[in-house]
């Protein structure tokens, strides 16, 4: 009897392993059904049940081992709770073995997903949380739903947030925020706290705690108050009552991420106070529970008339430092711009030293291609750490790329910067060539070189065909997709034009941001200060994010800055050139569907490098070349 309920299986899995869609991730075990194991009965052990190719297993559970952390030993896996085994058995299965801890306790997806199922900068489909069971748009205008008009989770959507928390947890992740931090006040209302409520059921037990977004103004919004003052007793006591109702609901939740005063959000300069006396009152509120807030330093415009764009985080939040409850953490981008293709790091990292902070990483790649390009974003978050060193970090967000498509990301290859990201907030030190070969022999059967390859250049072909020696936002307005290098709008904020960042004339390009310019070299910590500050000295990768540089300078090559922007073009189309060929040779070691997907996507890409080669080209050319 068993045997024949084991060949059908096998049958069942053969014919969903010839239909290779992309949907099973890099989890692409076939059951085997072979492993007795042994130890406390959780998802670990049905995992391993289902999937384990060996003979047994045992789980041990062990009081003194660190959280999260476990220990693979011949057939044993130790952890101090289950959430632990858990990790160590997705572990055991991609072929770990030994003792592993994370860096951070905070692994974390922020979803940038509005309650209509539309997702803010996402490339792969609607909301995997969020849509209205008549489709129909939410604005401010719209009254707060019925219980009835929030999507149900049942059926498929249920299936698919277990494969969701399965893959967050087979990588460690264990947070997610579950909304836009362009947050709508309608999140905090009974209907949809009913809905996280649901959610937070099916990934508790995949370890992951859900968090919320929250609009400042709420108490307005929603509670009908005059203000959302945080100094008004009202409306602490407002968030006091808000934060006891959803930890009535779900008593593990995680906190709240805000973006305060920043793009037109709502925030507690609105208020004349600092961002310090608006993220203590909330930090207030949800103290007694355990919960944290985490407060985003992505700011700029209004206040900073005047102000280069990259200095004005440190600018608006340096006289806080010291000042946040010691529940709140400062969340950070990873540059101080807005994540570009090559950014210099954030200097907020080296001026909130009496502040926690996290880094904000994009998954989603809003600037490189959205799911269009293959570019492999573990190389940006490695270029990143050993510049911010991870000790001075507690914990780690990433812009999720997910949604509703059969591949989850769009395509197929950002399914490997999910992948990376919660690798590297489990451990920052590992390489992006360990992390690319973990997934690649996961994703498509074993290790290809060319696959590999593929991926490691993919980020600094990127960087060439798009913005190269420093350039940064020549994209078009407001999609960030193609390029737009004269860009400009007399109505749109000066910080939004390409104009405004590459600075290009008749003299030369760049930005100048050394002690002559707008001294932004100044929020550095040394070395990288003065590394930065003088041209002979700025790495050229960084050249025209810091100087205003003449057309005919000599760069380190012996050519001309000019000839060194065109070599960096023709470089990167040729190498998008060169990763069409390598997916031809590779179609006979990979499954239709994936391969074909994947083509169309890579000839896309060539298409778009050569347009922003010519059309970047073709505009520098006219300062360049004394025509202007
Ligand atoms: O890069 C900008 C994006 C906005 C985003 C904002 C932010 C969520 O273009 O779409 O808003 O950053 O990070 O707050």
């Amino acid at each position: 009897m068993k045997r024949i309920a084991m060949f059908v299986l096998a049958l069942v899995s053969m014919f969903s392993a010839s239909a290779e869609d992309g949907s099973r991730l890099w989890l692409r075990y076939d059951k085997v059904l072979r492993a007795t194991v042994t130890g406390p009965e959780c998802i670990a052990a049905q995992e391993l049940r289902n999937y384990y190719d060996g003979e047994r297993v045992n789980l041990v559970i062990d009081a003194a081992m660190a959280q999260d952390a476990y220990r693979i030993q011949g057939y044993t896996i130790t952890a101090k709770n289950e959430t632990g085994l858990l990790y160590g058995a997705y572990a055991l299965l991609r072929g770990e073995t030994g003792y592993s801890a994370p860096q951070w306790p905070l692994r974390i997806l922020n979803h940038w997903d509005n309650l209509d199922g539309s997702i803010e900068r996402g490339y792969a489909g609607k909301s995997i949380f969020w849509e209205t069971s008549s489709g129909k748009q939410i604005d401010d205008n719209t009254p707060v739903l019925q219980r009835s008009e929030v999507l149900p989770l049942t059926g498929e959507r249920r299936e698919g947030l277990i494969n969701y928390a399965r893959a967050n947890a087979s990588i460690g992740i264990n947070g997610t925020v579950l909304n836009n931090v362009n947050a709508s006040p309608k999140m905090l209302s009974a209907p949809y706290l009913q809905q996280v409520k649901e959610i937070a059921a099916i990934l508790r037990p995949y370890g992951i705690k859900v968090y919320l977004s929250v609009n400042f103004a709420s108490p307005m919004a929603l509670g009908g108050l005059k203000t959302a003052d945080p100094l008004d007793k009202q409306v602490a006591a407002w968030w006091k009552a808000k934060a006891k109702e959803i930890y009535r609901l779900i008593p593990d939740f995680g906190g709240f991420l805000v973006k305060a005063n920043s793009e037109g959000q709502p925030g507690p300069g609105d208020y004349h106070r600092t961002h310090a006396q608006g993220a203590n009152m909330l930090a207030d509120a949800v103290k007694p529970y355990g919960g944290i807030i985490m407060w985003r330093s992505f700011v700029y415009g209004a206040n900073h008339k005047g102000e280069d764009r990259v200095k004005q985080a440190v600018s608006e939040f340096v006289g806080d430092d010291g000042k946040f409850r010691d529940n709140v953490i400062l969340q950070s981008k990873n540059g101080p711009l807005d994540f570009q293709p090559r950014e210099p790091y954030a200097p907020i990292f080296d001026n909130m030293l009496r502040t926690p902070q996290m880094a904000e990483l994009q998954i989603t790649q809003e600037y490189l291609g959205q799911s269009r390009h293959l570019v492999y974003l573990a190389p940006i978050w490695q270029e990143f750490f050993g510049f911010v060193n991870p000790d001075r970090l507690v914990g780690i967000a990433g812009v999720a790329n997910i949604g509703m498509d059969r591949n989850w990301c769009g395509h197929h290859f950002s399914q490997a910067n999910w992948y990376a990201f919660g690798r590297l907030a489990w451990n920052p030190r590992l390489t992006s060539e360990e992390i690319a070969k973990e997934w690649i022999r996961q994703t498509w059967g074993k290790t290809h070189a060319a696959l590999l390859s593929m991926m490691l250049r993919s980020r600094e072909a990127c960087v060439d065909y798009m913005m190269p020696l420093g350039l940064h936002h020549i994209f078009k307005f407001d999609h960030h997709y193609g390029p737009e290098p004269d860009g400009f709008k007399a109505n749109y904020p000066l910080e939004w034009c390409p104009v405004y960042y590459h600075q290009a004339d008749s003299l030369g390009i760049g930005f100048e941001r050394s002690h002559i310019g707008s001294d932004a070299t100044s929020q550095y910590a040394e070395p990288y200060r003065s590394l930065y500050d003088d041209l002979r000295t700025c790495p050229e990768e960084y050249l025209l994010w810091f100087h205003h540089v003449p057309w005919a300078y000599r760069m380190r090559n012996g050519h001309t800055l000019w000839e060194n922007i065109q070599e960096h073009y023709n470089h990167g189309v040729a190498e998008v050139e060169d990763f069409v060929r390598i997916w031809q040779d590779a179609k006979p070691f990979i499954d239709d569907q994936r391969w074909q997907e994947t083509n169309d996507r890579l000839l896309h890409q060539l298409d778009n490098a050569r347009e922003w080669r010519k059309v970047c080209l073709d505009y520098f050319r006219t300062f360049a070349e004394g025509k202007r």
